[in-house]
């Protein structure tokens, strides 16, 4: 097993999160994690988007907390392994922007 995920460094966070804020991913007020929503056309655009992420996830083994209705998906994303946001997340955030202009 790989070693203990860690949260990002002060230093990290000062770089990385303005870059996510202007992709629209905001830090959630209730606990350390990010957090965006994506509208689509419609269901079936929301929904290859999710298969998209979904199969990354499994990839990963880094899984969204996600909420699906209709054509909006929101998604918060952390990492157990260190209670809060680690690099991780910022490389599954990077992905799913790109997932949801396919
Ligand atoms: N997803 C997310 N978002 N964070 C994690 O820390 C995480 C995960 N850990 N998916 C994985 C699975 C872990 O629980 C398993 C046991 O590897």
């Amino acid at each position: 097993m790989a070693g203990k995920i860690q949260s990002l460094t002060e230093e990290e966070r000062a770089h990385l999160l303005p870059l996510l804020r202007n992709a629209q991913w905001v830090e959630l007020g209730t606990r350390d994690a990010i957090y965006k929503e994506f509208i689509f056309k419609d269901f079936n655009q929301a929904f290859g988007f999710m298969s998209r992420v979904a199969l990354q996830a499994e990839k990963m083994d880094h899984h969204p907390e996600w909420f699906n209705v209709y054509n909006k998906v929101q998604i918060t994303l952390s990492t157990h392994d260190c209670g809060g946001v680690s690099q991780r997340d910022i490389t599954m955030a990077t992905f799913i922007d790109q997932a949801s202009m396919m």
